[in-house]
């Protein structure tokens, strides 16, 4: 309850501060270190979920600050609770998303004494984030909110981790709220936007790269118009499949884990490459093999908010330090040349793209996923969201979906297992009017899937789609490569995932055969209960290109492995 004489408590005045930087909604599992503050969010305009494990509720958090590109919003509890939250933590520093994570702490009386729960906040969570903080000081929670939205958006995205000693929340003092918070567009320079013009026109065979994080609805539709101006192909990077219309005459294709192998030759053989948005990591770089470090071996145009990033790896022909969103409207003001020199290559990339997704590959086992993906490509709305965790599953998904707009395929860039779900339980408290499926693994599923209980609380009628190969398949495939025949942690005993379903309260269905699936989907659809599908997948069905037993074939033959 508030009081009248204008003083509030650490936990009003914090919850007041979320509410003018725009906070709609926030996750959380709750913790006695905070009472005050969620006390204070009994009387918010905040919606607030209440998870079943940090982790969950930091990667919802996570995944709506990926679309949004505001600031994800988390409450979890001292040192259990941060270090189970600290898993989606990583995610938002590896895809350079705005997180801020509140993680109450002991009092200010007793610190370091390593009291109930104690951690050094700053400490742990120092290398992890773009700012881990403690306040001292009710007086001060105005000025550490402001800057820690501040910090979380601007420039290279990024979490905040801030710690709330206990009596400081409670402490009732009267200070002045501080003042709505907008993320910092860097522009690119006249002259930046010229050197480009320059180069293009000079350019034989370019092609534009788009990923990482600053975009939006008005960005994306910004590039798409240049691209048709310049008939430019345009490729996505690693789970950034939704910065482009799949169906877009200039989409080339995901530039993630084994591209179409025509994509790659493309990409190499460019004489410009423009890269937006993206740091071009691990993954996005096909392990580093796409372009030379520090020389690119190709024209490189480097795009991104984050100065940092600019040379950090490769070293551009043409650094641009500003956001996606800022600089895709600056390309409105880019004139083609008269004669497009790569003229008809969109069109070419296009195609070669719909015949690498065209149609599904020969798998064993009753069900494809490939003609999953294919059903659900050809019959969901064109504003669903997709979600997915890390496995061999994801291979499909990648290969055979096709994102329509903006948020319509999420996934961690950092190969979090587990993330899927909690993405889609944050997506689809964001939208709640759209269709969310979320695909996952069976070792994938199970490691956040304690909050299927929190979309079944909630009322979110998420479908998710679980491959079931009883595997942990992309160890089992690396460890058939490596130590072939010597199978150590990769078989699974699961659940009936279906009764999984059923007993949390939702919708579970068993499919074993790919005709089956379109029954099983407009059933879960129908019931508008959270579903969960299972799919029996054979565990030969490995890779998208090659079986269990081919590739411990291979190995033993001598093509592979360390023994
Ligand atoms: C949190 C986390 N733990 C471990 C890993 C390592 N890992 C990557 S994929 C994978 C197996 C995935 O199994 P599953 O979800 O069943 O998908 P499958 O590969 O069988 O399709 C593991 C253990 C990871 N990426 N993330
Ligand atoms: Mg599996």
């Amino acid at each position: 309850m508030r009081s009248n004489d204008g003083a509030r408590t650490g936990g009003e005045i914090l919850i007041d501060q979320l509410e003018v930087h725009g906070v709609r909604h926030a996750f959380c599992v709750p913790g006695e270190s905070y009472l005050a503050a969620l006390d204070a969010l009994h009387d918010s305009k905040i919606k607030l979920t209440v998870c079943r494990h940090e982790s969950a509720a930091t990667m919802a958090a996570e995944a709506m600050a990926k679309v949004t590109g505001r600031p994800g919003i988390c409450f979890v509890t001292r040192g259990p609770g941060a270090t189970n939250a600290s898993a989606g933590v990583h995610i938002a520093k590896q895809d350079s998303t705005p997180l801020i994570l509140f993680v109450g702490q002991v009092g200010r009386d007793m610190r370091e004494r390593e009291a109930f729960q104690e951690l050094d906040f700053r400490a742990v969570f120092g290398s992890m984030t773009k700012w881990a903080t403690e306040i001292d000081d009710t007086e001060r929670i105005p000025e550490v909110i402001s800057r820690a939205f501040h910090t979380a958006c601007n420039g290279r995205p990024g979490p905040v981790v801030i710690a709330l000693p206990e009596d400081m929340l409670r402490d009732r003092i009267v200070v002045p709220d501080a003042t709505a918070f907008e993320p910092v567009e860097t522009w690119p320079g006249l002259t930046d936007m010229s050197r480009l013009q320059k180069m293009l026109w000079a350019a034989k065979k370019p092609i534009v790269i788009a990923g990482g994080s600053r975009w939006s609805e008005a960005a994306c539709a910004a590039l798409a118009r240049f691209a048709e101006r310049f008939q430019l192909p345009v490729a996505t990077t690693f789970r950034r499949g939704h910065l482009f219309d799949a169906l877009h005459p200039c989409y080339a294709g995901d530039f993630g884990i084994g591209p179409n192998p025509k994509l790659l030759a493309r990409v190499k053989g460019a004489d410009l490459v423009l890269l937006i948005g993206d740091r071009m990591s691990e993954m996005a770089s096909q392990s580093y093999t796409a372009f030379g470090i520090p020389e690119p071996g190709t024209k490189l145009v480097h795009v991104h908010p984050g100065p940092d990033e600019l040379g950090r790896v490769y070293h551009p022909a043409l650094a641009i330090n500003a956001s996606p969103t800022a600089f895709c409207a600056s390309l409105e003001g880019l004139q083609p040349p008269n004669e497009i020199a790569w003229r008809g290559e969109s069109d070419a990339a296009h195609a070669e793209f719909i015949a690498w997704t065209g149609k599904a590959t020969p798998q064993p086992g009753g069900v494809n996923l490939g003609e999953v993906m294919i059903h659900l490509r050809d019959n969901l709305p064109k504003d669903a969201i997709v979600t997915l965790g890390a496995g061999n599953f994801a291979g499909w998904v990648h290969r055979f979906y096709r994102s329509r707009q903006y948020g319509g395929l999420i996934g961690s860039t950092s190969g979090s297992m587990g993330y899927g779900f909690p993405a889609a339980l944050g997506l689809q408290t964001l939208y709640p009017d759209r269709t969310v499926v979320c695909v996952a693994g069976d070792g994938d599923f199970l490691m956040t899937g304690q909050d299927f209980a929190t979309a079944v609380q909630y009322g979110l009628p998420i479908i998710v789609i679980i491959s079931d190969n009883g595997l942990y398949g992309t160890i089992r495939m690396h460890q058939e490569r490596d130590f072939p025949g010597r199978v150590v942690a990769t078989e699974l005993k699961n659940p009936d995932f279906a009764g999984y379903g059923q007993v949390f309260g939702g919708f579970g269905v068993s499919v074993e055969k790919t005709a089956d699936f379109p029954a099983a989907f407009a059933a879960a659809k129908a019931s508008g209960k959270p579903a969960i599908i299972r799919l029996k997948i054979d565990p030969e069905a490995l890779t998208l290109g090659a079986t269990l037993s081919a590739i411990r074939e291979k190995s033993l033959s001598g093509g592979g492995g360390h023994r």
